[in-house]
C-alpha cells in the first residue's frame, strides 16, 4: 500500500515514515522543513543531531535497499500538495503536517494565527485534494487528547450519546482545549467530520497523548537516522524534557501544583497505532476517533518518577514547582478511555525502569549540546 507521510521530517512522522518502510509500505514523505526553520526562529535545537532529510533517506535506502519518495513544500500550497499527491498516487495519508506546539502558539497574535492558518488551512487543503482526486483515500490525521480539555466526566473516544429532554442522540465529545494550537486541532476535526459526512470521505483521527522516548527500531539502527528529542520550553514536551533536565542536574520543571494529568504513549505506540489505523480503513463517509495513549500520569508523578530513576543511577535530581505559565487546572478528574486501538491488537509499551534509563542515558550521551538558557518556561498565557 502507497502511504503519504505528510509532516514525515518530525519526530513522530520521520519514526512513522521508517517503520512503515520498514514493514513493507511504499512510503512517501511530504514536508515543508518549515519546523527546522522554527527552531531557528526561536534559537532553539533537538538534543540530538538530525541529519538532513535527503541525507537520511539515502542513508535508510543504503541500510535497506527501500527507498521513500521525497516531496518539500508547504501543504498550504494547494498547487504543491495536489501535484505531489497526484504524482505518488496514495492509498492512506497520514497528516502530521503541523505546528504542534502550545507555547508556540501563545508567544503573541502573530504565532496564534501562524498557527491556525498553518494547521486549518492545511488539512482543508488536504480533505479537497482527496475529495478531487483521492475519494477512496484514508486520510489518518494526527489530532490530540488536549482537544477535549480535563472535564469533570469520562472521556470517550470521540463520540458521547446523551439523553437531553427525553430524547438521546450520539454527538461529538464536547471540547475545552486549553491553547490556540489545541485549538487549531478542534477546528481540523470539525472540517474533517464535515467533509466525510458530504463527500463520503473516510478518516481516523487519532487524538494522541504526549509522546515521550525516542529510539524506535529502524530509528535506532544508524546515528544519521536519529530522531528529533526536544527540551526546550517551547517544543521541548513533559517526560522528555525531566530526562534531559535530570541529565543535566537542573531541577525538574513542575509546572504548578503538577496534579495535571494526561494521557502518555512510548513513540514505539506512536508508530504501531498508525500502521494499525491504515491496516483497518473505515467505511467510506465515516469521521473515525480512536484515543491514542497507553497511560495516565499527573506530571507530579512523573517528576517523582525520573528522580527515582536518576537517584539510582547516580544523578541528583531535585523537583521545583514554578509559577505555572499556562492557564489550566492543576487538580483535576481526569480518565479518558483507549480501548478502540487495543481492541485492534496494539500491545503498549508501557512506561518502565528500563524506559526512564534508556533515555536518561541518551540524554546524558548529548547533554553537551543542551543550552542551559533554553529550558526555563519564557511564554505565559495570561502575558
Ligand atoms: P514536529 O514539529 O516534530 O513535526 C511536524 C512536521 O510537520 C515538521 O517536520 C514540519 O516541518 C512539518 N510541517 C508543519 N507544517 C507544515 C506544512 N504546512 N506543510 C508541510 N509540512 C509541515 O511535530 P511532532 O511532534 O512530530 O508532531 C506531529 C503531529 O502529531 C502534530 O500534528 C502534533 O500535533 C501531533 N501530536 C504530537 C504529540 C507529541 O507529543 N509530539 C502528541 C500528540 C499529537
Ligand atoms: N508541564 C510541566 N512542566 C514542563 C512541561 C510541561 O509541568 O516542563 C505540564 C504542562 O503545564 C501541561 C503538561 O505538562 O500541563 C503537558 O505539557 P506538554 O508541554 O508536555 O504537552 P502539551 O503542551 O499538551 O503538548 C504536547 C505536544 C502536542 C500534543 C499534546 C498532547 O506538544 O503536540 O498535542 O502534547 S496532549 O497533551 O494530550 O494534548
Amino acid at each position: 500500500m502507497k502511504v503519504l507521510v505528510i509532516g514525515g521530517d518530525g519526530y513522530c512522522g520521520w519514526a512513522t515514515a521508517l517503520h512503515l518502510s520498514n514493514k513493507g509500505y511504499e512510503v512517501g514523505i511530504m514536508d515543508s522543513l518549515v519546523r527546522r526553520h522554527w527552531d531557528m526562529e526561536i534559537c532553539v535545537e533537538t538534543l540530538t543531531p538530525i541529519a538532513p532529510i535527503q541525507q537520511r533517506l539515502q542513508r535508510w535506502k543504503d541500510l535497506t535497499g527501500k527507498s521513500i519518495d521525497l516531496f518539500i513544500g508547504d501543504i498550504n500550497n494547494y498547487d504543491f500538495l495536489s501535484k505531489g499527491m497526484n504524482q505518488f498516487q496514495p492509498e492512506a495519508i497520514v497528516h502530521f503536517g503541523e505546528q504542534r506546539s502550545a507555547p508556540f502558539s501563545m508567544i503573541d497574535r502573530e504565532h496564534a494565527v501562524l498557527t491556525q492558518a498553518n494547521n486549518v488551512i492545511g488539512t482543508l487543503n488536504i480533505l479537497y485534494a482527496m475529495q478531487q482526486d483521492f475519494p477512496d483515500c484514508h486520510l489518518v490525521k494526527l489530532g490530540t487528547m488536549g482537544e477535549y480539555g480535563t472535564p469533570n466526566i469520562d472521556i470517550e473516544e470521540g463520540y458521547i450519546t446523551i439523553e437531553h429532554n427525553g430524547r438521546k442522540d450520539t454527538l461529538p465529545y464536547p471540547k475545552q482545549p486549553g491553547s490556540f494550537y489545541h485549538l487549531s486541532k478542534v477546528h481540523d476535526s470539525h472540517n474533517i467530520h464535515f467533509a466525510c459526512k458530504i463527500w463520503g470521505l473516510r478518516a481516523t483521527d487519532l487524538n494522541q497523548g504526549v509522546v515521550y522516548g525516542v529510539l524506535t527500531e529502524e530509528t535506532g539502527m544508524d546515528e544519521l537516522l536519529i530522531n528529533r528529542l526536544d527540551y526546550d520550553g517551547i517544543f521541548g514536551t513533559a517526560l522528555n524534557r525531566f530526562c534531559i533536565q535530570a541529565a543535566i542536574d537542573h531541577p525538574l520543571t513542575v509546572y504548578g501544583k503538577g496534579g495535571q494529568t494526561r494521557g502518555f504513549l512510548d513513540i514505539r505506540d506512536t508508530v504501531r497505532c498508525v500502521e494499525i489505523a491504515i491496516a483497518n480503513p473505515p467505511d467510506a463517509g465515516k469521521f473515525r476517533v480512536f484515543n491514542q495513549f497507553t497511560e495516565m500520569f499527573s506530571i507530579a508523578d512523573l517528576a517523582e518518577m525520573v528522580q527515582k530513576a536518576g537517584t539510582d543511577m547516580g544523578l541528583k535530581v531535585k523537583i521545583e514547582h514554578l509559577d505555572n505559565p499556562r492557564v489550566e487546572l492543576e487538580q483535576h478528574y481526569f480518565n479518558a478511555k483507549n480501548t478502540n486501538l487495543l481492541d485492534l491488537g496494539l500491545q503498549p509499551h508501557y512506561l518502565s525502569d528500563s524506559l526512564l534509563d534508556s533515555l536518561l542515558n541518551f540524554a546524558t550521551k548529548y547533554k553537551h549540546r543542551v543550552d542551559k538558557n533554553q529550558i526555563l518556561p519564557k511564554v505565559s498565557w495570561r502575558r
